[in-house]
């Protein structure tokens, strides 16, 4: 059970206020906001054990290493991988999914496919179009339904053994349909083709067990479950993590540098040149702490109440349509009232002190689905309440009743 007055307690700002009127986040699916044990931990860190990593024999540098590398132990369980060093530290979803674009190039030729979906964010379409120019390899698209759902039988049909590589994410950050991801990796790997999961927008809902889904990479951002921003992770399996070459030369990554010949450093540092961002690493291995202390299950079971609730007041305004209503989906409604433009609706309930994202959410191809420029998107999160929800179709109805 979610304890709501003790959690939003964990949460400083949802104290204040906006516009004068109480803050009232409802964009958890750009970003969710930060407990104070995260702040914290980013505070201690730079005051009292700020240095560098896996560089110095000095006290300092050795706390700070400890730190992180216990950081990415905790990464390895909460997602259940088989070794730590199977988890790569990048700066995000976006970073992790470059790496193994680029990392791919060399791999692919002409002719062969990459398969992505029709509800992919921008980070999960260009980079693979990027790849696909590199190569002359073919991206295909899985279609999706009127409901925002996949449709797997085109799947089944875009496969064939000149697929190479599918993509797909495990929940859609404009629509919040959860993709049968167990499915799409046993489909893929029947035809030798490897499975990337786009984990951004369900790893703070749902809690993955990577070795169980037998999927071959996985990514990830801190920011998204409660901790601080420019840390992401990639998983990817041992062999193929070892086969792929670097995607960035520094420091860090390497074994031995002569101006004639590198070699490269064994995993997980041959992905890894450069400074982390170690304060943030060490402090997304505080925020898993904190969310395993509430339980996925509990932060999953009230998350949907919310989805429920809110859909049925949402849907009680007059010309309210909603996209996405796929039958498993997480917290995230995205919605338009009759043609009024979702910017104006934003506006106007930011003076009421309510945060939503409006627009096309970085999934371009979703809007030309359903032909619209936009969507109003409100994302819940477990330290929302039933009583923002009715703030919520309060300043919507105003909302209309000014703009129509
Ligand atoms: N979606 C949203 O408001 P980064 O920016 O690298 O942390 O995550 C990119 C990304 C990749 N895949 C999915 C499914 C996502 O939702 C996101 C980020 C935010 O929906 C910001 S655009």
């Amino acid at each position: 059970m979610i304890d709501i007055k003790k959690v939003r307690a964990d949460f400083p700002i949802l104290k204040r206020k906006i516009n004068g009127k109480p803050l009232v986040y409802l964009d958890n699916a750009a970003t969710s906001q930060k407990p104070q044990v995260v702040i914290d931990s980013l505070v201690d860190y730079y005051t009292n054990y700020n240095a560098n990593i896996h560089r110095g024999v000095h006290t300092l540098s050795q706390l700070a290493t400890d730190a992180f590398e216990q950081a990415r132990i905790k990464i390895q369980k909460h997602f259940n991988t088989k070794h730590n060093y199977e988890i790569i530290i990048t700066s995000g979803t976006t970073d992790s999914i470059n790496l193994v674009a680029t990392s791919f190039t060399q791999f692919l030729q002409k002719g062969d496919e990459i398969i992505i979906s029709a509800m992919e964010h921008h980070s999960n379409i260009v980079p693979w179009q990027m790849l696909c120019q590199r190569t002359g390899a073919i991206l295909k698209v899985i279609p999706i339904n009127e409901n925002g759902e996949l449709i797997l039988e085109e799947y089944d049909n875009l496969l064939s053994n000149k697929t190479k590589l599918v993509f797909v994410n495990h929940v859609s950050n404009a629509l919040g349909t959860i993709n049968p991801i167990k499915k799409i990796i046993d489909k893929a790997h029947k035809f030798g083709a490897s499975v990337l999961i786009d984990g951004a927008q369900s790893s703070p809902h749902i809690k993955p067990d990577l070795q169980a889904l037998d999927v071959d990479f996985y990514v990830a951002s801190a920011h998204k479950l409660c901790g601080p921003t420019g840390v992401g992770i990639l998983y990817g399996k041992e062999a193929l993590l070892n086969k792929l070459p670097p995607y960035q030369g520094g420091g860090e990554m390497i074994k031995q540098v002569t101006f004639e010949k590198t070699t490269y450093a064994d995993l997980p540092y041959k992905f890894e040149a450069g400074t982390p961002n170690i304060a943030g690493v060490i402090a997304f291995g505080v925020a898993l702490d904190y969310l395993n202390e509430l339980g996925f299950d509990n932060i999953a079971a009230y998350e949907n109440e919310l989805l429920v609730y809110a859909t049925k007041k949402l849907l009680q305004i007059e010309g309210l349509k909603i996209y996405g209503t796929a039958k498993n989906k997480t917290s995230v409604i995205s919605f338009n009232i009759a043609n009024i433009h979702p910017y104006d609706i934003g506006t106007i309930i930011d003076k009421l002190g309510i945060e939503v994202r409006t627009g096309h959410h970085c999934a371009q191809p979703i809007m030309d689905f359903y032909k619209i420029p936009g969507t109003v998107r409100a994302s819940f999160s477990f330290y929302n309440t039933f009583k923002e929800i009715d703030l919520l179709v309060d300043a919507l109805q105003k909302a209309k009743a000014m703009l129509s």
